[in-house]
């Protein structure tokens, strides 16, 4: 051995590389898990990781946000608590290798973090109080405690230690006087003669790890019963049977194709949107909405059991979202039941600009502080815009806005559809900006003509002779009059379109396609009831949705 290892550099190996960065990581844990009890007696969504998260999103550029939707999907929000979490624990292991040298500056750290996390949560929108700055600043205050107090029980540089008894063959074989004076050193420390109590920080580790444990598992419980009263009144409601039913669908609307999604969307398997890192549960018995604005003669607030007094409307209808890319999977549709909210409004005095109205934007806001605007205009000119209740026979799924949301057919779901709705405000588009305008998507967009081609997948491999190419296409509110398929650069022929359920719903298609072997590119297109076919050239998703033609590219054997 060339150099010579002393007792005091052992230590501080010792106390940077392994238990400074441990002290770092349990102190983090600690925080975490009493922010998450705190939350519990506050709101789930205050907990630091939630507020983090979501203040991220708020300023999440939107084409970084465009990117995460399309290569996380409803992923995004796991992807990006794990990236917070990844970074809080090369926070805590830095703090813990600051805290072995400077216990004060290290246990600032912590403060400094917590200090961030309340900030956060108090600074988002749907924050109405500073009792959300609570569950940060005491994980932060418990994180710092500890790291100070476990800090102070790490081996220390330069106390001499006294040599105590012979060391093993083992330990002083090949490792020359000097190293066999170390682990002499250290032996020696295991009776904590040089303050370091290694028996002592192992047990003060343990059982700081098991009482965050502990506590962790106490706030998620609490946590989760919070959750049950809105569980349980969900579970109560009886919707009752609309007003005005739905026609039937079109036997022949649902095509028996295999590998074409099904027309209605079961609720497990609609598309999710959202910027909710925790779904609001709400508790039915409790919601309110409450509508007011400009030109509301008679502002009011209803309950839950107010709509479900009122006559009820079922209806088809197609969400989209803005996000989607050509081909992308961000549609759904659904028999929806709900209150006609152009009704609703006209009982209050609402008129629609066209009739003098002094509104022309609904701005609709959700627990969770989003704001969502739409055309007075749309909402009131015959088409069946609704307070929705229920999606395919059930109370709303949590996920898809329990216990109302908007829909407007026609409109894509940032400029329509507000899940866990609370109030509407009658304004205009001068006078307000809601959350996605302020991020630069466009203040009004109707859904572009949209078609795609669901089978065959892209790089399949069919065998030659009749393949069936088929899919769906969309133009809610216009409807859906054509529908082209293209293989290579050859001509465009006409593909046969199922049934139109109603012009608010996609329509299905197929081609029955004379395939020859080699590798071929199959396009489609669609045109609307207006005549419009959809142009070819590619749009980004922003400002106002993603257009031009979906195409495939496929291996025939
Ligand atoms: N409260 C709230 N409502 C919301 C959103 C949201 O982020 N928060 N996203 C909107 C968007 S962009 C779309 S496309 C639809 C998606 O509805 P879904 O998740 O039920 O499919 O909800 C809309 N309503
Ligand atoms: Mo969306």
């Amino acid at each position: 051995m060339s150099e010579k290892l002393t007792t005091s550099r052992r230590r501080k190996v010792l106390r940077l590389a392994g238990l400074g960065p441990l002290s770092g990581l349990l102190a983090g844990y600690a925080a975490l898990t009493v922010a998450e009890l705190v939350s519990a007696g506050v709101r789930p969504e205050a907990s630091p990781v939630i507020a983090v998260g979501g203040a991220t999103i708020d300023r999440t550029p939107a084409p970084v946000k465009d990117w995460a939707i399309r290569h996380f999907g409803t992923d995004d929000k796991l992807v990006l608590q794990l990236g917070i979490l990844a970074v809080l624990t090369l926070l805590a292991l830095a703090l813990g290798i600051v805290a072995a040298r400077h216990r004060r500056t290290g246990a600032a750290g912590v403060l400094l973090f917590g200090l961030v996390g309340a900030l956060a949560a108090t600074g988002r929108p749907d924050s109405t109080s500073a009792t959300d700055a609570l569950p940060s600043v005491a994980g932060a205050v418990a994180g710092a405690a500890l790291l100070h107090w476990l800090a102070g029980r790490l081996p220390q540089c330069g106390r001499p230690a006294t040599p105590r008894g012979p060391a093993r063959e083992s330990e002083a074989m090949d490792t020359g006087p000097a190293a066999r004076i170390d682990a002499l050193a250290d032996r020696g420390g295991e009776d904590g003669r040089d303050g370091w109590d290694r028996r002592g920080f192992v047990i003060a580790a343990t059982a700081a790890a098991a009482a965050s444990t502990g506590v962790g598992a106490l706030g998620r419980s609490l946590n989760a019963a919070r959750g049950r009263s809105a569980i349980a009144s969900r579970n109560r409601i009886v919707l009752p049977t609309p007003a005005s039913a739905a026609a039937p669908i079109p036997e022949r609307a649902a095509l028996r194709v295999a590998g074409i999604g099904r027309f209605i969307t079961p609720n497990h398997d609609f598309y999710r949107v959202d910027t909710a890192l925790v779904v609001p549960r709400i508790d039915a018995t409790s919601w309110s909405l409450r509508i007011h604005g400009r030109g509301v003669t008679r502002g009011m607030t209803l309950s839950y059991q107010d709509l479900l007094r009122m006559p009820l409307i079922e209806r088809d209808i197609t969400l989209t979202c803005v996000s989607n890319e050509v081909g992308g999977p961000y549609a759904g549709n659904a028999r929806w039941l709900g209150v006609r909210l152009a009704d609703l409004l006209a009982q209050r005095g609402v008129k629609p600009p066209s009739k003098g109205g002094p509104a022309d934007q609904l701005v609709a806001r959700s627990v969770d502080g989003m704001t969502i605007g739409t055309p007075v205009e749309d909402v009131m000119d015959g088409r069946d815009a609704m307070l929705a209740l229920g999606m395919n026979g059930q109370p709303l799924p949590f996920e898809h806005g329990f216990p109302v949301r908007m829909v407007v057919p026609g409109l894509y779901g940032f400029v329509s559809a507000c899940k866990w709705i609370k109030e509407i405000e009658l304004t205009t588009f001068d006078d307000y900006d809601p959350y996605w305008v302020k991020r630069n998507w466009a203040r009004k967009a109707p859904i572009k003509t949209e078609s795609r081609i669901d089978t065959p997948k892209p790089f399949a491999r069919p065998k030659a002779g009749t393949v069936m190419i088929a899919g769906v296409a969309w133009a809610q509110h216009r409807g859906i009059d054509k529908v082209e398929i293209r293989v290579d650069d050859g001509p465009w022929h006409e593909a046969e379109l199922a049934a139109e359920d109603t012009r608010d719903t996609w329509r299905q298609w197929s081609f029955p396609w004379q395939a020859l072997p080699g590798s071929h590119t199959l396009t489609v297109r669609a045109t609307d009831r207006t005549g419009e076919t959809q142009p070819e050239r590619r749009t980004r998703t922003i400002p106002d949705g993603a257009s031009g033609w979906h195409s495939v590219v496929i291996n025939v054997d």
